[in-house]
């Protein structure tokens, strides 16, 4: 299981707990940490140390500010070679484009960077540095496409080669694109928004963005007792409402996997491992609920998808750099969950 066993000799290790991550300190990318600074912001073109707004009293999202599209007769046609993708296996939303990528066989037509999960002002590239713009941080990334941008400087981020600017920060926009976009070169016997689908699956990602996706964070993020609260409850009201719609049905449309799985997939792969500690999202573990934990281990196992997830960053990710969650950086040793257990489920979702 990717991550999930440590070959360093930690005192956990050396009691055969078997950790799930490298000990806290020192950084593991070589390049990160000199500042101290792990995530920081834009303005106005210049880069920011400090969280810039991180620990508000309620956590909001800001809106992705490059959403153009890929597609025939547009500025940006699909061509392969020409977008680059820059991701990190330690973030939910990159995670989604990295999968479709995956599914779609467009590794050779999308190429991609993966940034390290230890972060210095921001993302970082790891000692080998960025092939495409032999830049260090992703925000001089956003300051190449946008010389007055200001926003955080989010990943994931399709870059284009030919124009030299993003062209799109939004998984949610990214995920679409790769779905179709590049069938020219894609495996087009999968087609994970089929046309007939889409307003079913759009609903449905509505309910889980709102609901789990980014009520995860409202819950993780909050400084106010009020705001952590509501955002739990709805965390675990909307999880109940998954569980019961996967008592009926394989996938959350139906009988076959869409957008609306993956989207789900990649906050669903983090809640028990960093989800139920780090942002206090600890009413019950996924585990615990039967059609959820199944559809989680019937995803996982699905070829391709395992060798995205990577324990052992995403643990430091969240529990090392989000300092403002917790401060001390120390990563926990566990949990230690088996996504490999059988998975036989029938096609009304029972196992
Ligand atoms: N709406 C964006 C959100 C992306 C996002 O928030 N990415 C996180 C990583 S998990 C990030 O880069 N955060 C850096 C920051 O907020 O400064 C998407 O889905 O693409």
């Amino acid at each position: 299981m990717t991550g999930l066993y440590c070959r360093s000799s930690t005192p956990a290790s050396r009691m055969n707990i078997r950790p799930s991550c490298e000990p806290p300190l020192p950084l593991t990318n070589p390049t990160a940490g000199k500042s101290g600074v792990y995530m920081g912001y834009m303005h106005e073109g210049a880069w920011h140390v400090g969280d810039g707004g991180r620990g508000e009293r309620r956590f909001v999202r800001t809106p992705a500010r490059f959403r153009d599209w890929i597609g025939a007769r547009r500025l940006y046609e699909p061509e392969p070679n020409r977008y680059h993708l820059y991701v990190s296996n330690a973030c939910p939303w990159a995670s989604r484009t990295v999968i479709v990528r995956k599914l779609k066989k467009l590794e050779s037509v999308v190429p991609m960077t993966t940034l390290h999960s230890d972060v210095d002002n921001g993302w970082t590239f790891d000692s080998s540095g960025d092939p495409v713009n032999g830049l260090s941080y992703i925000y001089e990334l956003y300051r190449a496409a946008d010389s007055g941008y200001s926003g955080r400087a989010t990943i994931p981020v399709l870059w284009d080669t030919k124009t030299s600017t993003i062209v799109n920060n939004e998984s949610a926009d990214i995920i679409v694109m790769l779905n179709s976009a590049f069938d020219e070169w894609a495996d087009t016997s999968i087609d994970l928004y089929p046309q007939a689908l889409a307003p079913e699956i759009d609903s449905v990602n509505e309910t889980v963005y709102q609901g789990l996706n980014n009520a995860v964070y409202r819950a993780g993020f909050s400084t106010d007792q009020a705001a952590y609260e509501e955002a739990v409850i709805t965390v675990f009201q909307t999880i109940e409402v998954l569980d019961q719609r996967l008592s009926t049905r394989r996938y959350l449309i139906g009988e076959r996997m869409t957008l609306a799985d993956i989207r789900l997939f990649t906050t669903a792969i983090r809640f028990d491992v960093v989800y139920y500690g780090h942002f206090k999202c600890n009413v019950r573990h996924l585990w615990d609920y039967p059609n959820l934990w199944g559809w989680l281990r019937d995803m996982y196992q699905t070829h391709g998808i395992s060798e995205t997830v990577d324990f052992s960053q995403i643990k430091r990710h969240y529990y090392a750099m989000q300092r403002w969650v917790n401060p001390s950086g120390v990563v926990p040793v566990g949990p230690h969950i088996d996504y490999l257990a059988p998975r036989a489920r029938h096609s009304s979702g029972q196992e």
